[in-house]
């Protein structure tokens, strides 16, 4: 079979049309390759401690869990929503026609900087980074502040293998992102809806969580402009605004970083921005959501259904005042 090993695949070739496909077909095979292996492992923190957790079963138990990559018991949403229904500003404001507007986008070659307070600051070329840990499909819910919800398959590894190749100083508290501001390529980085570059941030305990994903891919398939390509944060226990797109700029710093949401409107979007049912946006009830695809509305869920793996993060935090 013509399928690359990922250490085959010279960045210098990665324009060319038949080894893109071909990349399409390496995750594919990844992901089914790495899931045989790891499945047993992720079953079995699941059922002890995962989201169905025993009623009866010590909230101390739960805490000194490994935190449990959760397998989802609901729908996926299908391909067709999940890239024909997106946020991603800087191409249009009008959810359903971001993807043809970012139809042409160019994201090859692309380089993401991982710097600041780390002793091995590092320019990545996309396809080195995509190297340092093998592709994981992770089935996970979003939400978005919005009040719609979906469940996506990405495909990604932990963002924490990238940040242990760089080594974070001790000085580090949070980390900061930022994507690619192209008004060539970009509509809508021209126009002043949003200050630009998009940035976003995460303390960094919650960068560092096993359930805080890059994600290079969707569905099995390389991740397709509209929702972020070549690679997007995924931290599925917060609103989807956390989860910046297009990534260039990864900085450890020292400080709660800006925020493109909070500068845009500190009442609505605070840093920390978890899902929860029980503290509103101005305009938009949290306390259902619209899944889409479904008919009627759910009940959203403390943490978007990852209290489990999470809430010990925020202990002793009034969630009212830092939300
Ligand atoms: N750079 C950038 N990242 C972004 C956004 C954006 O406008 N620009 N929108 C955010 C919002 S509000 C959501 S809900 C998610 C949507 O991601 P999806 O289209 O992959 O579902 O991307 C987030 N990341
Ligand atoms: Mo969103």
């Amino acid at each position: 079979m013509l399928i690359k090993k990922p250490e085959d695949i010279k960045s210098s070739e990665i324009t060319d049309k038949k080894l893109y496909l071909s990349r399409r077909l390496f995750i594919r095979g990844a992901v089914l390759a790495g899931s045989t292996v790891a499945t047993g492992l992720v079953y079995r923190h699941f059922t002890s401690h995962g989201e169905e957790a025993q009623a009866g079963e010590k909230i101390a138990d739960v805490q000194a869990a490994p935190p449990a990559i959760a397998t989802l018991n609901e729908s996926k949403t299908s391909y067709e929503d999940i890239t024909h229904y997106n946020n991603f500003y800087e191409f249009s404001t009008d959810k359903q026609a971001v993807a043809q507007k970012a139809k042409n986008y160019i994201t090859r070659p692309w380089t993401v900087s991982v710097e600041g307070l780390v002793n091995k600051p590092r320019v990545f070329d996309i396809d080195d980074l995509l190297k340092i840990s093998p592709p994981e499909e992770r089935v996970y819910r979003h939400r978005c502040v919005e009040a719609w919800s979906m469940v996506i398959p990405w495909v990604g590894f932990p963002l924490g293998k990238l940040l242990d190749q760089v080594q974070p100083m001790s000085q580090a508290k949070y980390v900061a992102f930022e994507s690619l501001a192209d008004p060539k390529q970009m509509p809508n980085v021209k126009s002043d809806i949003l200050q630009w570059p998009y940035v976003e941030g995460l303390r960094l305990d919650e960068a560092m969580h096993p359930l805080t994903i890059l994600a290079s891919g969707l569905y099995d398939e390389t991740l397709p402009p509209q929702n972020g390509a070549p690679l997007k944060l995924v931290v599925p226990w917060k609103y989807g605004f956390k989860g910046i797109k297009s990534i260039i700029r990864i900085k450890l710093v020292d400080d709660e970083p800006p925020t493109t949401w909070n500068i845009a409107g500190p009442r609505e979007y605070g840093f920390y921005s978890n899902v929860n049912p029980n503290v509103d946006h101005p305009r938009w009830s949290q306390k259902t959501e619209r899944r889409i695809g479904e008919f009627g509305r759910r009940d959203t869920l403390m943490f978007n259904g990852y209290a489990d793996q999470v809430a010990q993060l925020y202990g002793g935090m009034d969630l009212k005042k830092y939300y």
